[in-house]
């Protein structure tokens, strides 16, 4: 059974936070949470300048629901997978970046969520699997497509081939997280970025969300040239032209080595 509140939204100034809250189920994500994570990524208030996503307990996700997969035709089977890609497109492709906050177990389903984000903090206690290959079945949530861009197919074939899991420090290693944090520490980490992606100007987030993934997938040609007129379009915003006047007259940050 998944309640309306087994996601919740929360603002902080410009942040959401979006939270599975599902512990009891390991925030195991049934067709209704799944619904709710579209609904959610789709209605973000327009002050809105970045989104954590994160999950209640012990656990980030334990992926689809089990006890919801019954004996499926063909085609309810596509259409399922088919509302799992609908609602993912938009935690990618939303109005925001999308910083996952994850711990304990990221599997299954909840790797391709996770993987539908735009950052990934993990802390120590995290772990990664796919244990669709052991039960018989196949990835659906664009997992296939996101988790090879991560860390590459022969990783994932063996992920599903052999049950191999991953735990934080491999994880970070291969490419799942782009940040690792010691236990309990993933979610204020990701809320630091997120507040610090909030300062972006909206365009700049905005090209990084939806030309930088299509300009890797383009041809060399063809990619630099969409690189070429999104540039154009960034740097005429006037938001743009003042953060770089500000950086000429010493009233904006230097690069420093942190
Ligand atoms: C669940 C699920 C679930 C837990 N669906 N109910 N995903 C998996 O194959 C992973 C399955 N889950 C696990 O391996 C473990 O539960 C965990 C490693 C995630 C956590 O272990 P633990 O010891 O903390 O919890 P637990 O005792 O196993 O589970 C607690 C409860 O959550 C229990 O229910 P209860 O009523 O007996 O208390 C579990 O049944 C329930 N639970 N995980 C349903 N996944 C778009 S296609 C994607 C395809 C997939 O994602 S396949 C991979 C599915």
């Amino acid at each position: 059974m998944t309640s309306p509140k087994d996601i919740t939204l929360e603002l902080r100034g410009s942040i959401a936070i979006v939270r599975l809250n599902r512990a009891a189920k390991r925030n195991a994500l049934s067709d209704g949470l799944i619904l709710s994570v579209r609904d959610t990524f789709q209605n973000l208030p327009d002050t809105v300048r970045a989104a954590v996503l994160a999950g209640d307990g012990d656990h980030f996700c334990a992926g689809l629901d089990l006890s919801e997969l019954k004996e499926r035709d063909a085609g309810a089977g596509l259409h399922h997978s088919r509302m799992w890609h609908e609602a993912l497109e938009r935690v990618q492709y939303g109005p925001v970046p999308v910083v996952a906050a994850l711990h304990g177990a990221v599997v299954g389903g909840g790797l391709e969520l996770a993987s539908a984000c735009h950052i990934r903090v993990a802390d120590e206690s995290a772990f990664y699997a796919l244990p669709e290959g052991s039960r018989g079945i196949f990835v659906g949530g664009g997992g296939a497509v996101r988790i090879p861009r991560l860390i590459g197919a022969a990783r994932m074939a063996d992920m599903m081939l052999t049950g191999r899991v991953y735990n934080a420090q491999e994880g970070e290693r291969v490419g799942f997280a782009q940040y690792l944090v010691p236990a309990g520490q993933a979610f204020d980490k990701a809320l630091e970025l997120a507040e610090r992606i909030a300062q972006n100007a909206p365009l700049t987030n905005y090209a990084l969300m939806h030309a930088l993934p299509r300009i890797a997938e383009q041809p060399a040609d063809q990619g630099f040239f969409t690189e070429a007129l999104m540039a154009a379009i960034a740097q005429s915003a006037p938001e743009a032209k003042e953060r770089v006047r500000a950086f000429l007259e010493g009233r904006a940050n230097k690069v420093s080595k942190g």
